[in-house]
């Protein structure tokens, strides 16, 4: 049976200012085509498709002016998906849009007096400035921007939220990063789980020590899911494919664990680019991740004690 149901907005943001690579901006028609609505309906959730977002401002710029118009866009409507009590799932386009939905989340949160605390399933850190990025491509930039990195132009809407703690922000599955990232996710703390972490540890542990931690907070979890956080074997679509990802079978168990914490309260689906797909199974693997996040699973019960594991 499925989980206590949920009210679920799914929000296009067919953005690819951010990459160099063309093709992101279908990516929520794609995700669309993949039968993400009808996943989550068959699971009891009460899911409503709120259309795609348009920028704030000229459509089309590149970098980060044309980011800024989608960020501010993106927060409003993420927000007030909030603010009704619903889950805002914010389906990519390339992982610029974090911006927004973040924004989105913190404006909220702070209204409450809730911390937000940021997963980021990802090969990459995301944590480059405008100073750091050898490729100037924005997509690169969101947490540094989000976490209050200088040498940014204005990107949020004034007036701006204050910025997100880097140890409230958690990289799962990194197994790229820039040098200049490299020195400032060191030097900001953020929390990182990466490949060779789950290569010796599988992801269960430092998952659980991720999610304890913002238990005990009592903390809103954002989870922003990169699409590159999967190996390109499974997942092909996206320009910046990096091997040595999560296997099928990692990535479903972590969406199960995401599930069974109940703690997970929006999400970002990012950088499926179906340009580059085949026949469609990389959009469809992120339709059954998403759904396993949101209560599909094998057996009716949720993962067992490990002294209830059946002997034989
Ligand atoms: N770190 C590199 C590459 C990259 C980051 N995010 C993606 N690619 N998707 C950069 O351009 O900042
Ligand atoms: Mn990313
Ligand atoms: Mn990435």
């Amino acid at each position: 049976q499925p989980d206590a149901a949920r009210s679920i907005a799914l929000i296009g943001a067919p953005i690819e200012v951010g990459t160099s690579e063309p093709g992101a901006l279908m990516g929520p028609a794609a995700l669309r085509t993949a039968g993400l609505v009808r996943a989550l309906a068959e699971l009891g959730h009460a899911i409503t498709d709120r259309g795609d977002v348009a920028p704030d401002g000229p459509a089309g710029a590149r970098g980060l002016d044309g980011v800024a118009a989608w960020t501010r866009a993106l927060c409003r409507v993420v927000e007030a998906v909030l603010d009704e009590g619903a889950l805002p799932l914010t389906a990519g386009g390339d992982h610029s849009l974090s911006l927004g939905s973040v924004d989105g989340v913190m404006r909220h949160c702070a209204r409450r007096g809730q911390p937000v605390f940021v997963l980021w399933l990802d090969a990459h850190a995301d944590f480059n400035t405008p100073a750091t990025s050898p490729s100037g491509n924005v997509h690169g930039m969101p947490l540094a921007a989000l976490c209050g990195e200088p040498g940014f132009p204005p990107l949020f809407a004034e007036p701006a939220p204050a910025p997100l703690p880097p140890a409230h922000v958690h990289l799962f599955g990194l197994r790229s990063i820039d040098a200049g990232e490299r020195a400032l996710v060191t030097a900001r703390r953020v929390g990182v789980t990466d490949m060779r972490t789950i290569d010796e540890f599988g992801v269960v542990a430092p998952l659980r020590r991720v999610l304890d931690r913002v238990a005990a907070q009592g903390a809103h979890l954002h989870v922003s899911l990169d699409i590159d956080f999967l190996d390109p074997s499974i997942a092909p679509a996206v320009g910046t494919t990096v091997p040595g990802g999560a296997t099928f079978r990692e990535a479903h168990l972590i969406m199960e664990m995401l599930h069974d914490s109940g703690l997970v309260r929006s999400l970002d689906v990012v950088e499926l680019n179906p340009f580059l797909d085949e026949r469609g199974r990389s959009a469809r693997v992120l339709v059954e991740l998403v759904a396993s996040l949101f209560g599909r699973r094998i057996l009716d019960r949720p993962t067992a004690p490990i002294q209830a594991v059946p002997s034989e």
